[in-house]
């Protein structure tokens, strides 16, 4: 039966079989190009998940911190490109989170792109992962963590302006918007379209306009609430038992 699979509400069955086989996060990946509205979703996403514990890790985390010699031309960096991300730690990060473990996550500075040495987000095992960033399906090792791929999608203009706002904004840039576009043209657009875009069909489901998009993140929910098993569907809905047998039939 589809429900079987977690347990049902009419068998207390979960607590014996979660002792046996306690069960792994669900690792959501959300991706999409820059500006795109990966952050909004998630939060959005989030926020409904509220009864679980949720953790959000961002791939900008594992941005390598420059060396003093690329920092030397760092207009001529390309940050778009996978090799910009320690990708070895983010699935060391990732596979301890799912197998129940709690890493330090690195932080990284923007405005110096560069890792802060003494400094680590701690986070804890939960019920759901969701790891966000522009490159999170490139690499295959990180996609077959994942349990539910998202793509964020937004029309290429509407992400431009965004991001000239956000770069001058929150990311504490101080370059004029100027070389952001210089930037845009050189690196950013050209790894969407070669990385990003490509990575597109790797995903479940794709959300169009972003974090405005209330059904896309309702139905996304929804989906995540039956995977993680029903008990809490079963506190509001005592009768759920019923739609079950219908399926057993
Ligand atoms: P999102 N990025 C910076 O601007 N500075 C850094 O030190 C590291 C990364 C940008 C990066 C990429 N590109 O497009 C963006 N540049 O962060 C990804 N240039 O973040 O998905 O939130 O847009
Ligand atoms: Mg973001």
């Amino acid at each position: 039966s589809p429900l079987s699979e977690h347990g049902s509400c009419s068998l207390p069955a979960i607590p014996g079989d979660s002792i046996n086989h306690p069960k792994q996060p669900f690792v959501i990946g959300v991706s999409g190009g820059t500006a795109s509205g990966k952050t909004t979703v998630c939060d959005m996403i989030i926020q409904q998940l509220h009864d679980h514990r949720v953790v959000l890790v961002n791939q900008d985390s594992f941005y390598r911190g420059l060396t003093d010699e690329e920092l030397q031309h760092v207009h001529e960096y390309n940050f778009d490109h996978p090799n910009a991300f320690d990708t070895e730690q983010l699935l060391e990060c990732i596979g301890k989170l799912k197998s129940g473990q709690s890493v330090q996550v690195p932080i990284y500075d923007f405005k110096n792109h560069q890792r802060f040495s003494d400094r680590f987000r701690q986070v804890n095992a939960s019920d759901v992962i969701i790891l966000e960033g522009i490159l999170v399906f490139h690499d295959q090792r990180v996609r077959n963590l994942m349990n539910m791929k998202i793509f964020v999608d937004a029309d290429a203009d509407v992400r431009l302006a965004r991001r000239i706002k956000r770069d001058t904004v929150d990311r504490g840039r101080d370059f004029p918007s100027v070389s952001s576009i210089a930037q845009y043209s050189k690196f950013v657009k050209p790894a969407f379209e070669d990385f990003i875009l490509p990575s597109k069909k790797y995903a479940d489901v794709i959300i169009p306009r972003g974090g405005d998009n209330h059904v896309a993140i309702d139905l996304i929910v929804q989906h995540i609430h039956t995977k993680l098993g029903q008990h809490n569907l079963c506190k509001i809905y005592p009768n759920l038992n019923v739609i079950q047998s219908t399926f057993q039939i």
